[in-house]
């Protein structure tokens, strides 16, 4: 108790412990659990379905390391949240509802998240069973995402009240794939990127990362703009993009126009071994951005010594970039659904805090190029 009480300062009205969860909800949820176990060396934790008295909504838990992703499709739709997933994959295709965040006091955050002005989606709930008690509430952000407040006292179960153990669907893989979830991305529409940084600033008192991509950027090599928040431990980091006026069309506009209007562009998994998790990914058939060979030519001359040599990288098409703080190597997946809209990064950082700004240029040009290729440039 006293534990919980000293994270809350006069200075963090809204302390953090980290991400909770990133909730997806998808059409076919078996499938994507048995994808995210092959394909990204995740292990089925725990489970909730018709079987265990939830007739309406199958939801799978995996989790690698500290990531968890939870996959929920729907049964038989029945209630207002079974019809709102529903019409959620019909709208945006497979996509993420829920970023959610663990919090110390869900009740104190949800408090001070209204009052500063975000919308109420769910009040404060306790969630009980033998495993122990959870307090959840949840608020909207940008198009139909939601942030759910989670606070896990001492909740002993695999995931959340009413979700049973499951066992792995496959081995789980000898060496884990990522450990975390390092930020996750929204997609805005035009002009509003500014109102998303204020809205986390006012209600989750995050505040703003140096890394940003300014007008100049935008209109050299891409067409978007974009700005980090993040919370006072840098544990909950979330770029947010807008399209910007550019040459060519701009990809958060082939987002947005795809799926249907705001939402959750990009989850960046921190791993300790890219070039491992990369080949093993690519192995089970996971499909990554390519750079052209001339990115390594350059690469040597600038990024300094990396774990890793650059040819390497090269080999991988692994990104690197240095900054003062120190390097960070990065490679981002094609969209891995049908529309031109969710994809994840990979992240190895040393020391670096930022989000590649260094490999804005030709990581722009890799997804022009694959616009183009998918006819929507
Ligand atoms: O999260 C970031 O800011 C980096 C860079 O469409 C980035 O991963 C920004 C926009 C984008 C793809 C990557
Ligand atoms: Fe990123």
């Amino acid at each position: 108790m006293t534990a919980q009480r000293s994270e809350h300062t006069r200075d963090d009205p809204f302390p953090v412990r980290g991400m909770d969860a990133v909730v997806f909800a998808v059409g076919n949820a078996k499938q994507a659990a048995h994808y995210y176990s092959t394909a990204f060396g995740m292990t089925l934790v725990a489970y909730r379905g018709p079987e265990h008295g939830s007739p309406e909504l199958a939801s799978y838990v995996l989790e690698s390391g500290g990531a968890r992703f939870v996959f929920t499709s729907v049964v038989r739709p029945t209630s207002e949240e079974g019809h709102r997933l529903v019409r959620h994959v019909a709208d945006h295709g497979d996509g993420v509802v829920d970023l959610a965040i663990e919090v110390p006091d869900a009740r104190a955050a949800f408090a001070h998240a209204t009052a500063q002005g975000a919308s109420p989606l769910s009040e404060p709930e306790e969630l009980s069973d033998e495993n122990g008690t959870v307090v959840v509430a949840a608020v909207a952000t940008y198009g139909e995402t939601r942030h759910t407040l989670v606070e896990r006292r001492d909740y002993k179960g695999p995931y959340l009240p009413g979700y049973v153990a499951a066992s792995p669907l496959v081995a789980r893989p000898e060496r884990r794939f990522f450990q975390a979830v390092d930020h996750c991305v929204g997609n805005v529409e035009l002009g509003r990127m500014n109102e998303w940084v204020e809205f986390y600033r006012r209600v989750m008192g995050f505040t703003n990362m140096k890394e940003f991509v300014g007008d100049d950027i935008a209109t050299e090599y891409s067409a978007l703009m974009s700005k980090v928040v993040a919370d006072g431990t840098r544990k909950v980091k979330f770029p947010i993009n807008e399209p910007a006026p550019g040459r060519k069309k701009s990809q958060i506009d082939e987002y947005l126009e795809f799926y249907g209007g705001p939402g959750v562009q990009h989850i960046a998994l921190a791993t300790n071994d890219i070039v491992a998790t990369v080949s093993a990914m690519r192995e089970a058939g996971v499909e990554f951005l390519g750079v052209p060979d001339s990115y390594y030519d350059e690469l040597g001359s600038w990024v300094g010594e990396t774990r890793v040599p650059v040819e390497t990288l090269r080999e991988h098409r692994v990104l690197a970039d240095r900054d003062e703080d120190g390097y960070l190597l990065q490679i981002f997946t094609k969209p891995v659904q049908d529309r031109p809209t969710v994809f994840f990064e990979l992240i190895e950082r040393h020391g670096s805090m930022g989000f590649g700004k260094g490999n804005f240029k030709a990581l722009f040009e890799a997804i022009e190029r694959e616009q183009a290729r998918r006819g929507n440039l």
